[in-house]
Protein backbone atom coordinates (compact mmCIF):
# COMPACT_ATOMS: atom_id res chain seq x y z
CA UNK A 1 0.00 0.00 0.00
CA UNK A 2 1.32 3.96 -0.48
CA UNK A 3 4.00 4.80 1.88
CA UNK A 4 1.48 8.21 3.30
CA UNK A 5 -1.42 4.88 4.08
CA UNK A 6 1.03 2.84 5.96
CA UNK A 7 2.29 5.95 7.89
CA UNK A 8 -1.43 7.08 9.20
CA UNK A 9 -1.62 2.94 10.16
CA UNK A 10 1.76 2.99 11.90
CA UNK A 11 1.27 6.08 14.16
CA UNK A 12 -2.71 4.48 14.92
CA UNK A 13 -0.48 1.19 16.20
CA UNK A 14 2.22 3.34 17.33
CA UNK A 15 0.11 4.92 20.25
CA UNK A 16 -1.89 1.53 20.50
CA UNK A 17 1.21 -0.38 21.29
CA UNK A 18 2.36 2.80 23.71
CA UNK A 19 -0.84 2.15 25.88
CA UNK A 20 -0.80 -1.15 26.04
CA UNK A 21 2.85 -0.84 27.48
CA UNK A 22 1.36 1.78 30.70
CA UNK A 23 -1.58 -0.37 30.68
CA UNK A 24 -0.09 -3.91 31.12
CA UNK A 25 2.25 -1.74 34.12
CA UNK A 26 -1.17 -0.59 35.20
CA UNK A 27 -2.25 -4.67 35.80
CA UNK A 28 1.11 -5.91 37.22
CA UNK A 29 0.75 -3.13 40.20
CA UNK A 30 -2.63 -4.07 40.66
CA UNK A 31 -1.90 -7.73 41.21
CA UNK A 32 0.70 -6.99 44.11
CA UNK A 33 -1.66 -4.74 45.59
CA UNK A 34 -4.17 -7.63 45.86
CA UNK A 35 -1.18 -9.68 47.22
CA UNK A 36 -0.45 -6.96 49.64
CA UNK A 37 3.08 -7.38 47.89
CA UNK A 38 3.12 -3.94 47.14
CA UNK A 39 1.82 -0.37 49.23
CA UNK A 40 1.28 2.65 47.52
CA UNK A 41 2.53 6.17 47.74
CA UNK A 42 -0.36 8.58 49.15
CA UNK A 43 -0.61 10.37 45.88
CA UNK A 44 -1.77 7.04 43.80
CA UNK A 45 -4.61 4.96 44.90
CA UNK A 46 -5.95 1.29 43.94
CA UNK A 47 -9.09 2.43 41.79
CA UNK A 48 -6.51 5.09 40.02
CA UNK A 49 -4.55 2.46 38.83
CA UNK A 50 -7.60 -0.16 38.19
CA UNK A 51 -9.17 2.96 36.08
CA UNK A 52 -5.74 3.36 33.89
CA UNK A 53 -5.53 -0.01 33.58
CA UNK A 54 -9.11 -0.37 31.86
CA UNK A 55 -9.23 2.47 30.02
CA UNK A 56 -5.80 2.37 28.37
CA UNK A 57 -6.04 -1.46 27.08
CA UNK A 58 -9.68 -2.00 26.93
CA UNK A 59 -10.58 1.63 25.52
CA UNK A 60 -7.24 2.96 23.60
CA UNK A 61 -5.01 -0.03 22.68
CA UNK A 62 -8.04 -1.65 21.10
CA UNK A 63 -9.15 1.49 19.06
CA UNK A 64 -6.04 2.70 17.89
CA UNK A 65 -5.25 -1.04 16.85
CA UNK A 66 -8.62 -1.64 14.69
CA UNK A 67 -8.30 1.56 13.04
CA UNK A 68 -4.40 0.77 12.10
CA UNK A 69 -5.82 -2.79 11.06
CA UNK A 70 -8.87 -1.34 9.54
CA UNK A 71 -6.46 1.84 7.18
CA UNK A 72 -4.01 -0.71 6.27
CA UNK A 73 -6.99 -3.40 4.78
CA UNK A 74 -8.66 -0.78 3.61
CA UNK A 75 -5.97 0.81 1.62
CA UNK A 76 -4.85 -2.88 0.51
CA UNK A 77 -8.46 -4.16 -0.73
CA UNK A 78 -9.87 -1.61 -2.37
CA UNK A 79 -7.22 0.99 -3.10
CA UNK A 80 -5.08 3.96 -2.18
CA UNK A 81 -6.57 6.34 0.28
CA UNK A 82 -7.16 9.95 -1.91
CA UNK A 83 -6.07 13.19 -0.48
CA UNK A 84 -9.76 14.11 1.69
CA UNK A 85 -9.74 10.67 2.92
CA UNK A 86 -5.60 10.82 3.97
CA UNK A 87 -6.36 14.57 5.36
CA UNK A 88 -9.81 13.02 7.68
CA UNK A 89 -8.27 10.03 8.69
CA UNK A 90 -5.26 12.32 10.00
CA UNK A 91 -7.47 14.43 11.81
CA UNK A 92 -9.73 11.38 13.08
CA UNK A 93 -6.14 10.21 14.68
CA UNK A 94 -5.35 13.51 16.19
CA UNK A 95 -8.34 14.62 17.65
CA UNK A 96 -8.81 10.91 19.29
CA UNK A 97 -5.32 11.63 20.36
CA UNK A 98 -5.90 14.44 22.00
CA UNK A 99 -9.07 13.12 23.81
CA UNK A 100 -6.81 10.15 24.84
CA UNK A 101 -4.16 12.42 26.75
CA UNK A 102 -6.97 14.29 27.95
CA UNK A 103 -8.55 11.59 29.83
CA UNK A 104 -5.22 9.82 30.79
CA UNK A 105 -4.13 13.44 32.39
CA UNK A 106 -7.32 13.56 34.60
CA UNK A 107 -6.89 9.64 35.52
CA UNK A 108 -3.06 9.51 36.49
CA UNK A 109 -3.52 13.09 38.31
CA UNK A 110 -6.24 11.30 40.28
CA UNK A 111 -9.09 13.43 39.14
CA UNK A 112 -11.15 10.62 37.40
CA UNK A 113 -10.52 7.03 39.49
CA UNK A 114 -14.28 6.51 37.55
CA UNK A 115 -13.11 2.99 35.79
CA UNK A 116 -13.18 2.33 32.42
CA UNK A 117 -17.08 2.07 32.60
CA UNK A 118 -17.26 5.77 34.22
CA UNK A 119 -20.77 5.52 34.57
CA UNK A 120 -22.66 7.50 37.54
CA UNK A 121 -22.68 7.74 40.74
CA UNK A 122 -19.38 7.89 40.41
CA UNK A 123 -18.28 11.03 39.34
CA UNK A 124 -14.91 12.04 37.71
CA UNK A 125 -13.38 15.96 36.41
CA UNK A 126 -15.44 17.85 33.87
CA UNK A 127 -12.27 17.41 31.46
CA UNK A 128 -12.18 13.66 32.02
CA UNK A 129 -15.33 13.59 30.36
CA UNK A 130 -14.41 16.42 27.45
CA UNK A 131 -11.49 13.98 26.93
CA UNK A 132 -13.79 11.27 26.59
CA UNK A 133 -16.34 12.80 23.80
CA UNK A 134 -12.82 14.32 21.87
CA UNK A 135 -11.87 10.24 21.72
CA UNK A 136 -15.64 9.66 20.34
CA UNK A 137 -15.54 12.54 17.72
CA UNK A 138 -11.86 11.27 16.34
CA UNK A 139 -13.13 7.83 16.06
CA UNK A 140 -16.29 9.09 14.04
CA UNK A 141 -13.93 11.68 12.08
CA UNK A 142 -11.79 8.51 10.81
CA UNK A 143 -15.06 6.40 10.43
CA UNK A 144 -16.26 8.71 8.35
CA UNK A 145 -13.49 9.26 6.13
CA UNK A 146 -13.27 5.40 5.61
CA UNK A 147 -16.99 5.36 5.01
CA UNK A 148 -15.75 8.04 2.30
CA UNK A 149 -13.17 5.92 0.43
CA UNK A 150 -15.79 2.99 0.61
CA UNK A 151 -18.26 4.90 -1.13
CA UNK A 152 -16.19 6.39 -3.74
CA UNK A 153 -15.00 2.90 -4.66
CA UNK A 154 -18.49 1.82 -4.42
CA UNK A 155 -19.73 5.08 -7.35
CA UNK A 156 -16.85 3.23 -9.94
CA UNK A 157 -17.86 0.14 -9.37
CA UNK A 158 -21.41 -0.16 -9.07
CA UNK A 159 -23.73 -3.00 -9.13
CA UNK A 160 -20.60 -5.24 -7.89
CA UNK A 161 -19.87 -6.89 -4.59
CA UNK A 162 -17.02 -4.91 -2.24
CA UNK A 163 -14.19 -6.69 -0.94
CA UNK A 164 -15.02 -8.89 1.86
CA UNK A 165 -12.41 -7.10 4.00
CA UNK A 166 -14.30 -3.76 3.11
CA UNK A 167 -17.96 -4.81 4.01
CA UNK A 168 -16.60 -5.86 7.58
CA UNK A 169 -14.87 -2.80 7.80
CA UNK A 170 -18.04 -0.68 7.10
CA UNK A 171 -20.43 -2.78 9.51
CA UNK A 172 -18.06 -2.58 12.23
CA UNK A 173 -18.03 0.82 11.99
CA UNK A 174 -21.67 1.38 11.17
CA UNK A 175 -22.25 -0.81 14.44
CA UNK A 176 -19.90 1.65 16.31
CA UNK A 177 -21.49 4.98 14.96
CA UNK A 178 -24.86 4.15 15.97
CA UNK A 179 -23.52 2.40 19.42
CA UNK A 180 -21.90 5.91 19.82
CA UNK A 181 -25.13 7.79 20.00
CA UNK A 182 -25.85 6.90 23.26
CA UNK A 183 -22.23 7.23 25.13
CA UNK A 184 -22.46 10.74 23.37
CA UNK A 185 -25.60 11.66 24.54
CA UNK A 186 -24.95 10.74 28.46
CA UNK A 187 -21.74 12.67 28.20
CA UNK A 188 -22.73 15.96 26.45
CA UNK A 189 -26.09 16.53 28.05
CA UNK A 190 -25.51 14.87 31.65
CA UNK A 191 -21.85 14.64 32.56
CA UNK A 192 -20.34 17.24 31.48
CA UNK A 193 -23.36 19.60 33.19
CA UNK A 194 -23.17 17.83 36.59
CA UNK A 195 -19.15 17.46 36.84
CA UNK A 196 -18.58 21.11 36.20
CA UNK A 197 -21.21 21.97 37.96
CA UNK A 198 -24.06 23.21 36.25
CA UNK A 199 -26.95 20.63 37.06
CA UNK A 200 -26.72 19.38 40.97
CA UNK A 201 -27.48 16.25 40.55
CA UNK A 202 -27.79 13.58 37.61
CA UNK A 203 -29.82 10.74 36.42
CA UNK A 204 -28.47 8.12 37.67
CA UNK A 205 -30.65 5.17 36.30
CA UNK A 206 -31.05 7.31 32.44
CA UNK A 207 -26.90 7.28 32.23
CA UNK A 208 -26.48 4.01 33.45
CA UNK A 209 -28.94 3.32 30.39
CA UNK A 210 -27.49 5.02 28.02
CA UNK A 211 -23.73 3.94 29.05
CA UNK A 212 -24.55 0.34 28.30
CA UNK A 213 -26.66 1.41 25.41
CA UNK A 214 -23.10 1.87 24.19
CA UNK A 215 -21.25 -0.30 26.51
CA UNK A 216 -22.17 -3.79 24.55
CA UNK A 217 -21.71 -2.98 21.39
CA UNK A 218 -18.18 -1.42 22.41
CA UNK A 219 -17.53 -5.37 23.26
CA UNK A 220 -18.08 -6.15 19.51
CA UNK A 221 -16.29 -3.17 18.31
CA UNK A 222 -13.26 -5.10 19.99
CA UNK A 223 -14.60 -8.90 18.38
CA UNK A 224 -15.35 -8.05 14.81
CA UNK A 225 -12.19 -6.81 13.64
CA UNK A 226 -10.59 -10.15 15.82
CA UNK A 227 -13.62 -12.25 13.64
CA UNK A 228 -12.14 -10.27 10.24
CA UNK A 229 -8.82 -12.11 11.14
CA UNK A 230 -10.73 -14.97 11.48
CA UNK A 231 -12.55 -15.13 8.36
CA UNK A 232 -10.00 -13.13 6.08
CA UNK A 233 -6.45 -13.97 7.13
CA UNK A 234 -6.73 -17.86 8.78
CA UNK A 235 -7.93 -19.26 5.35
CA UNK A 236 -5.15 -17.50 3.35
CA UNK A 237 -2.27 -19.04 6.17
CA UNK A 238 -4.04 -22.55 5.79
CA UNK A 239 -4.19 -22.37 1.85
CA UNK A 240 -7.40 -22.22 1.33
CA UNK A 241 -10.56 -20.19 0.13
CA UNK A 242 -12.84 -18.00 2.89
CA UNK A 243 -15.85 -20.64 3.69
CA UNK A 244 -18.55 -18.87 2.56
CA UNK A 245 -18.62 -15.34 1.76
CA UNK A 246 -22.69 -14.46 2.13
CA UNK A 247 -22.37 -16.89 5.47
CA UNK A 248 -19.59 -14.19 6.56
CA UNK A 249 -21.44 -11.56 5.42
CA UNK A 250 -24.63 -12.63 7.19
CA UNK A 251 -23.16 -12.89 10.50
CA UNK A 252 -21.68 -9.29 10.36
CA UNK A 253 -24.68 -8.01 9.64
CA UNK A 254 -26.82 -9.72 12.42
CA UNK A 255 -23.72 -7.87 14.28
CA UNK A 256 -25.54 -4.58 13.51
CA UNK A 257 -28.94 -5.62 13.89
CA UNK A 258 -28.63 -7.66 17.48
CA UNK A 259 -25.31 -6.22 19.34
CA UNK A 260 -27.08 -2.55 20.28
CA UNK A 261 -30.39 -3.52 21.62
CA UNK A 262 -29.02 -6.10 24.65
CA UNK A 263 -27.67 -3.38 27.15
CA UNK A 264 -30.01 -4.24 29.90
CA UNK A 265 -28.67 -7.29 30.59
CA UNK A 266 -25.38 -5.49 32.63
CA UNK A 267 -27.94 -3.99 34.21
CA UNK A 268 -30.04 -6.96 35.09
CA UNK A 269 -29.50 -6.61 38.91
CA UNK A 270 -30.89 -3.12 38.69
CA UNK A 271 -34.13 -1.87 40.57
CA UNK A 272 -35.38 1.29 38.16
CA UNK A 273 -36.05 -1.17 34.92
CA UNK A 274 -39.19 -3.67 34.68
CA UNK A 275 -38.68 -7.09 34.49
CA UNK A 276 -40.42 -6.95 30.82
CA UNK A 277 -38.27 -4.82 29.48
CA UNK A 278 -35.05 -6.73 30.39
CA UNK A 279 -36.43 -10.04 29.67
CA UNK A 280 -36.89 -8.69 26.34
CA UNK A 281 -33.41 -7.76 25.90
CA UNK A 282 -31.97 -11.44 27.21
CA UNK A 283 -33.99 -12.46 24.18
CA UNK A 284 -32.48 -10.03 22.02
CA UNK A 285 -28.83 -11.25 23.18
CA UNK A 286 -29.66 -14.57 22.92
CA UNK A 287 -29.78 -13.70 18.97
CA UNK A 288 -26.61 -12.04 19.03
CA UNK A 289 -24.89 -15.47 20.03
CA UNK A 290 -26.10 -16.49 16.68
CA UNK A 291 -23.49 -14.33 14.62
CA UNK A 292 -20.52 -16.15 17.19
CA UNK A 293 -21.78 -19.84 16.63
CA UNK A 294 -22.02 -19.04 12.96
CA UNK A 295 -18.27 -17.85 12.78
CA UNK A 296 -17.17 -20.57 15.48
CA UNK A 297 -18.94 -23.07 12.21
CA UNK A 298 -17.21 -20.98 9.69
CA UNK A 299 -13.91 -21.63 11.28
CA UNK A 300 -14.35 -25.84 11.88
CA UNK A 301 -15.34 -25.92 8.14
CA UNK A 302 -12.29 -24.26 7.38
CA UNK A 303 -9.99 -25.87 9.33
CA UNK A 304 -11.45 -29.21 7.88
CA UNK A 305 -11.28 -28.17 4.00
CA UNK A 306 -7.56 -27.35 4.45
CA UNK A 307 -7.15 -30.43 6.70
CA UNK A 308 -8.84 -32.86 3.52
CA UNK A 309 -6.56 -30.97 0.99
CA UNK A 310 -3.69 -31.71 2.52
CA UNK A 311 -4.93 -35.54 3.04
CA UNK A 312 -6.48 -35.84 6.25
CA UNK A 313 -8.96 -38.41 7.33
CA UNK A 314 -11.15 -39.63 10.15
CA UNK A 315 -13.04 -36.64 12.32
CA UNK A 316 -10.08 -34.91 13.45
CA UNK A 317 -7.59 -35.79 11.37
CA UNK A 318 -7.16 -31.95 10.00
CA UNK A 319 -6.22 -30.79 13.36
CA UNK A 320 -2.50 -32.55 12.94
CA UNK A 321 -2.09 -30.59 9.77
CA UNK A 322 -2.78 -27.24 11.02
CA UNK A 323 0.26 -25.12 10.05
CA UNK A 324 1.20 -24.98 14.09
CA UNK A 325 4.50 -23.65 13.12
CA UNK A 326 3.45 -20.19 11.78
CA UNK A 327 3.01 -17.79 15.09
CA UNK A 328 0.79 -15.61 13.34
CA UNK A 329 -1.86 -18.59 13.35
CA UNK A 330 -0.75 -20.13 16.23
CA UNK A 331 -1.63 -17.21 18.21
CA UNK A 332 -4.82 -17.08 16.57
CA UNK A 333 -6.17 -20.55 17.42
CA UNK A 334 -5.48 -19.86 20.85
CA UNK A 335 -7.24 -16.87 20.81
CA UNK A 336 -10.37 -19.08 19.07
CA UNK A 337 -10.15 -21.48 21.84
CA UNK A 338 -10.50 -19.19 24.51
CA UNK A 339 -13.25 -18.13 22.92
CA UNK A 340 -15.14 -21.07 23.25
CA UNK A 341 -15.30 -20.90 27.45
CA UNK A 342 -15.26 -17.23 27.23
CA UNK A 343 -18.68 -17.22 24.90
CA UNK A 344 -20.10 -19.89 27.47
CA UNK A 345 -19.66 -17.63 30.25
CA UNK A 346 -21.30 -14.73 28.41
CA UNK A 347 -24.24 -16.75 27.72
CA UNK A 348 -24.17 -17.71 31.52
CA UNK A 349 -23.78 -14.17 32.22
CA UNK A 350 -26.55 -13.08 29.77
CA UNK A 351 -29.22 -15.53 31.32
CA UNK A 352 -31.54 -14.05 33.51
CA UNK A 353 -31.49 -15.62 36.77
CA UNK A 354 -27.50 -17.26 36.79
CA UNK A 355 -26.57 -13.27 36.29
CA UNK A 356 -27.54 -13.39 39.77
CA UNK A 357 -25.21 -15.21 40.73
CA UNK A 358 -22.17 -13.85 38.77
CA UNK A 359 -23.12 -10.23 38.97
CA UNK A 360 -20.34 -7.76 40.62
CA UNK A 361 -18.34 -10.93 41.39
CA UNK A 362 -14.94 -11.54 39.89
CA UNK A 363 -16.56 -14.21 37.33
CA UNK A 364 -16.97 -10.76 35.94
CA UNK A 365 -13.27 -10.15 35.61
CA UNK A 366 -12.49 -13.83 34.69
CA UNK A 367 -15.17 -13.18 31.50
CA UNK A 368 -13.54 -10.30 30.12
CA UNK A 369 -9.98 -11.25 30.57
CA UNK A 370 -10.91 -14.69 28.55
CA UNK A 371 -13.01 -12.40 25.75
CA UNK A 372 -11.14 -9.48 25.09
CA UNK A 373 -7.88 -10.56 27.42
CA UNK A 374 -7.62 -13.11 25.11
CA UNK A 375 -9.58 -13.65 22.22
CA UNK A 376 -9.45 -10.82 20.85
CA UNK A 377 -6.06 -9.44 22.63
CA UNK A 378 -3.93 -12.55 20.86
CA UNK A 379 -5.38 -12.14 17.49
CA UNK A 380 -4.35 -8.76 17.55
CA UNK A 381 -1.20 -9.91 18.78
CA UNK A 382 -1.11 -12.84 15.85
CA UNK A 383 -1.94 -9.58 13.60
CA UNK A 384 0.79 -7.55 14.76
CA UNK A 385 3.68 -10.17 13.66
CA UNK A 386 3.33 -9.31 9.99
CA UNK A 387 1.25 -5.90 9.82
CA UNK A 388 4.17 -3.81 11.25
CA UNK A 389 6.52 -5.67 9.29
CA UNK A 390 4.37 -5.88 6.30
CA UNK A 391 4.32 -1.98 6.89
CA UNK A 392 7.45 -0.86 7.55
CA UNK A 393 8.99 -2.69 4.71
CA UNK A 394 11.16 -4.78 7.96
CA UNK A 395 12.43 -8.48 8.31
CA UNK A 396 10.27 -10.66 10.89
CA UNK A 397 13.32 -12.87 11.59
CA UNK A 398 13.48 -16.02 12.96
CA UNK A 399 14.59 -14.60 16.25
CA UNK A 400 11.50 -12.83 16.44
CA UNK A 401 9.03 -15.39 15.03
CA UNK A 402 11.07 -17.83 18.14
CA UNK A 403 10.40 -15.02 20.43
CA UNK A 404 6.64 -14.51 19.03
CA UNK A 405 5.98 -18.16 20.20
CA UNK A 406 7.53 -17.56 23.98
CA UNK A 407 5.01 -14.59 24.08
CA UNK A 408 2.35 -16.43 22.95
CA UNK A 409 2.38 -19.67 25.03
CA UNK A 410 3.31 -17.39 28.18
CA UNK A 411 0.46 -14.55 27.46
CA UNK A 412 -1.87 -18.12 27.15
CA UNK A 413 -0.50 -19.32 30.73
CA UNK A 414 -0.62 -16.32 32.37
CA UNK A 415 -4.52 -15.89 31.49
CA UNK A 416 -5.18 -19.55 31.88
CA UNK A 417 -4.49 -19.68 35.54
CA UNK A 418 -5.48 -15.62 36.31
CA UNK A 419 -9.21 -15.83 34.71
CA UNK A 420 -9.71 -19.52 36.02
CA UNK A 421 -8.83 -17.94 39.92
CA UNK A 422 -11.28 -14.96 38.94
CA UNK A 423 -13.95 -17.55 37.60
CA UNK A 424 -13.89 -19.71 40.82
CA UNK A 425 -13.39 -17.08 43.26
CA UNK A 426 -16.78 -15.32 41.78
CA UNK A 427 -18.35 -18.10 41.83
CA UNK A 428 -17.45 -18.52 45.72
CA UNK A 429 -18.66 -14.88 46.00
CA UNK A 430 -15.53 -13.03 45.83
CA UNK A 431 -17.10 -9.33 44.79
CA UNK A 432 -15.24 -7.11 41.86
CA UNK A 433 -14.23 -3.82 42.22
CA UNK A 434 -12.82 -3.77 45.19
CA UNK A 435 -9.44 -2.31 47.31
CA UNK A 436 -10.37 -4.19 50.52
CA UNK A 437 -9.00 -7.84 48.68
CA UNK A 438 -8.16 -8.44 52.61
CA UNK A 439 -11.77 -8.43 52.78
CA UNK A 440 -11.76 -7.20 56.88
CA UNK A 441 -10.05 -10.32 57.26
CA UNK A 442 -13.54 -11.87 57.43
CA UNK A 443 -13.31 -16.14 57.59
CA UNK A 444 -15.41 -16.68 54.71
CA UNK A 445 -13.76 -14.33 52.39
CA UNK A 446 -10.19 -16.13 53.82
CA UNK A 447 -11.62 -19.79 52.77
CA UNK A 448 -12.18 -18.00 49.28
CA UNK A 449 -7.94 -17.36 48.69
CA UNK A 450 -7.31 -21.75 50.42
CA UNK A 451 -7.70 -23.29 47.09
CA UNK A 452 -4.44 -23.72 44.62
CA UNK A 453 -5.64 -22.17 42.00
CA UNK A 454 -7.69 -19.35 43.45
CA UNK A 455 -4.80 -18.23 46.23
CA UNK A 456 -3.58 -14.70 45.95
CA UNK A 457 -0.15 -16.03 44.98
CA UNK A 458 -1.21 -17.83 42.38
CA UNK A 459 -3.08 -14.49 40.54
CA UNK A 460 -0.03 -13.23 41.08
CA UNK A 461 2.23 -15.37 39.41
CA UNK A 462 0.00 -15.72 36.41
CA UNK A 463 -0.24 -11.78 36.22
CA UNK A 464 3.44 -11.85 36.47
CA UNK A 465 3.77 -14.04 33.40
CA UNK A 466 1.23 -11.98 31.79
CA UNK A 467 3.29 -8.59 32.24
CA UNK A 468 6.23 -10.58 31.06
CA UNK A 469 4.73 -11.59 28.05
CA UNK A 470 4.00 -8.28 27.26
CA UNK A 471 7.49 -6.81 27.57
CA UNK A 472 8.29 -9.47 24.97
CA UNK A 473 5.87 -8.08 22.93
CA UNK A 474 6.73 -4.28 23.37
CA UNK A 475 10.08 -5.83 22.52
CA UNK A 476 9.13 -7.54 19.07
CA UNK A 477 7.29 -4.00 18.50
CA UNK A 478 10.09 -2.10 18.49
CA UNK A 479 12.15 -4.10 16.55
CA UNK A 480 9.91 -4.47 13.67
CA UNK A 481 9.21 -0.90 13.90
CA UNK A 482 12.17 0.87 14.34
CA UNK A 483 15.67 -1.58 14.25
CA UNK A 484 14.94 -5.00 12.83
CA UNK A 485 16.90 -5.38 8.77
CA UNK A 486 15.14 -3.87 6.08
CA UNK A 487 13.71 -6.57 3.41
CA UNK A 488 15.65 -6.03 0.91
CA UNK A 489 14.97 -9.73 -1.50
CA UNK A 490 11.11 -10.35 -2.74
CA UNK A 491 11.02 -13.75 -0.34
CA UNK A 492 12.11 -11.38 2.81
CA UNK A 493 9.39 -9.03 2.13
CA UNK A 494 6.00 -9.41 5.08
CA UNK A 495 3.10 -10.13 3.07
CA UNK A 496 -0.56 -8.75 3.66
CA UNK A 497 -2.03 -12.55 3.65
CA UNK A 498 -5.56 -11.94 2.50
CA UNK A 499 -7.56 -14.98 1.44
CA UNK A 500 -10.02 -15.30 -1.75
CA UNK A 501 -13.98 -14.98 -1.23
CA UNK A 502 -16.14 -16.33 -3.56
CA UNK A 503 -18.79 -13.67 -4.28
CA UNK A 504 -20.77 -15.11 -6.92
CA UNK A 505 -23.71 -16.32 -4.92
CA UNK A 506 -23.53 -13.83 -2.22
CA UNK A 507 -27.05 -11.76 -2.47
CA UNK A 508 -26.78 -8.51 -3.23
CA UNK A 509 -29.21 -7.34 -0.34
CA UNK A 510 -26.74 -8.23 1.97
CA UNK A 511 -24.99 -5.07 0.91
CA UNK A 512 -27.87 -2.68 0.80
CA UNK A 513 -26.99 -0.71 4.31
CA UNK A 514 -30.72 1.12 4.83
CA UNK A 515 -32.05 -2.07 5.14
CA UNK A 516 -29.84 -2.99 8.27
CA UNK A 517 -29.45 0.38 9.77
CA UNK A 518 -33.76 0.87 9.49
CA UNK A 519 -34.32 -2.61 11.10
CA UNK A 520 -31.06 -1.72 13.61
CA UNK A 521 -32.84 1.27 14.58
CA UNK A 522 -36.98 -0.22 14.81
CA UNK A 523 -34.87 -2.69 17.25
CA UNK A 524 -33.65 -0.57 19.39
CA UNK A 525 -37.05 1.86 19.10
CA UNK A 526 -38.74 -1.46 20.45
CA UNK A 527 -36.40 -2.24 22.85
CA UNK A 528 -35.14 1.21 24.31
CA UNK A 529 -38.01 3.67 23.82
CA UNK A 530 -40.58 2.97 26.53
CA UNK A 531 -37.87 2.62 29.43
CA UNK A 532 -36.07 5.16 28.71
CA UNK A 533 -39.59 7.28 28.61
CA UNK A 534 -39.93 6.19 32.03
CA UNK A 535 -36.42 6.91 33.29
CA UNK A 536 -36.91 10.48 31.88
CA UNK A 537 -39.83 11.07 33.17
CA UNK A 538 -38.85 10.00 36.68
CA UNK A 539 -35.98 12.12 36.57
CA UNK A 540 -35.38 13.48 40.17
CA UNK A 541 -34.90 16.97 40.66
CA UNK A 542 -32.97 19.37 39.17
CA UNK A 543 -31.18 16.77 37.63
CA UNK A 544 -28.98 15.93 34.58
CA UNK A 545 -31.12 13.72 33.16
CA UNK A 546 -32.76 15.64 31.50
CA UNK A 547 -35.61 17.40 32.30
CA UNK A 548 -38.16 17.01 35.28
CA UNK A 549 -41.77 17.19 34.24
FE1 LIG B 1 -19.54 -10.23 27.71
C1 LIG B 1 -19.96 -8.55 30.71
C2 LIG B 1 -22.73 -11.42 27.93
C3 LIG B 1 -19.21 -11.71 24.61
C4 LIG B 1 -16.70 -8.40 27.13
N1 LIG B 1 -18.53 -8.76 28.72
C5 LIG B 1 -18.84 -8.24 29.96
C6 LIG B 1 -17.85 -7.27 30.32
C7 LIG B 1 -16.95 -7.20 29.29
C8 LIG B 1 -17.37 -8.15 28.29
C9 LIG B 1 -15.76 -6.28 29.17
O1 LIG B 1 -25.25 -10.88 29.58
C10 LIG B 1 -17.80 -6.51 31.65
C11 LIG B 1 -18.42 -5.18 31.62
C12 LIG B 1 -18.25 -4.53 32.97
O2 LIG B 1 -17.14 -4.11 33.29
O3 LIG B 1 -19.22 -4.49 33.73
N2 LIG B 1 -20.73 -11.40 26.53
C13 LIG B 1 -22.00 -11.77 26.81
C14 LIG B 1 -22.51 -12.60 25.73
C15 LIG B 1 -21.51 -12.70 24.80
C16 LIG B 1 -20.41 -11.92 25.31
C17 LIG B 1 -23.86 -13.24 25.63
N3 LIG B 1 -18.21 -10.10 26.19
C18 LIG B 1 -18.26 -10.79 25.01
C19 LIG B 1 -17.15 -10.42 24.17
C20 LIG B 1 -16.44 -9.48 24.89
C21 LIG B 1 -17.12 -9.29 26.14
C22 LIG B 1 -16.89 -10.96 22.80
C23 LIG B 1 -15.22 -8.73 24.51
C24 LIG B 1 -14.62 -8.76 23.38
N4 LIG B 1 -21.02 -10.05 29.08
C25 LIG B 1 -22.28 -10.59 28.95
C26 LIG B 1 -23.10 -10.15 30.09
C27 LIG B 1 -22.32 -9.32 30.86
C28 LIG B 1 -21.02 -9.29 30.22
C29 LIG B 1 -24.50 -10.49 30.36
C30 LIG B 1 -22.75 -8.58 32.13
C31 LIG B 1 -22.49 -9.36 33.32
C32 LIG B 1 -22.81 -8.59 34.58
O4 LIG B 1 -23.72 -9.02 35.29
O5 LIG B 1 -22.17 -7.58 34.87
C33 LIG B 1 -21.60 -13.43 23.47
O6 LIG B 1 -21.30 -12.56 22.42
C34 LIG B 1 -20.74 -14.64 23.41
C35 LIG B 1 -20.98 -15.47 22.16
C36 LIG B 1 -19.81 -16.34 21.86
C37 LIG B 1 -19.86 -17.63 21.59
C38 LIG B 1 -18.56 -18.38 21.36
C39 LIG B 1 -18.37 -18.83 19.92
C40 LIG B 1 -17.01 -19.46 19.80
C41 LIG B 1 -16.14 -19.22 18.80
C42 LIG B 1 -14.79 -19.88 18.87
C43 LIG B 1 -14.66 -21.07 17.96
C44 LIG B 1 -13.37 -21.74 18.22
C45 LIG B 1 -12.64 -22.40 17.31
C46 LIG B 1 -11.34 -22.98 17.74
C47 LIG B 1 -13.08 -22.57 15.92
C48 LIG B 1 -21.11 -18.40 21.53
C49 LIG B 1 -16.46 -18.35 17.65
C50 LIG B 1 -11.45 -24.45 17.95
C51 LIG B 1 -10.43 -24.87 18.92
C52 LIG B 1 -10.44 -26.02 19.62
C53 LIG B 1 -9.35 -26.28 20.60
C54 LIG B 1 -11.48 -27.03 19.50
Amino acid sequence: IAAQDRKIALWNIGVAYTAFLIGTLAGLLQVFIRNDALQLPAWLDYYQILTAHGVLLALVFTTFFIFGFFITGMSKSIGTFGPKVRLFSWIGFAVTLLGTILATVMIVSGQASVLYTFYAPLKASGWFYVGLALWVVGTWISSFALIGHYMVWRRKHKGEHSPLFAFMTITTIIMWIISCLGVVATVLFQYIPWAFGFTDTINVELSRSLFWYFGHPLVYFWLLPAYMAWYLIVPKLLGVKVFSDSLARLSFVLFILFSIPVGFHHQLTEPGISNFWKFLQVVLTFMVIVPSLMTAFSMFATFEISGRKKGATGLFGWFRLLPWKDVRFTSIFIAMAFFIPGGAGGIINASFQLNEVVHNTLWIVGHFHITVGTPVAMTFMGLTFWLIPYLTGRKFTKTMQRLGFVQIITWSIGMLLMSTAQHILGLLGAPRRTAYSGYNDHPAAMEWFDGLLTNHVTMAVGGSILFLSAMILIYIVIMTMFLSPKAERPEDFVEFPLADSDKENTPKFLEQWTIWIGIAFALIFIAYAIPIGDMIQNAPPGSAGFKTW
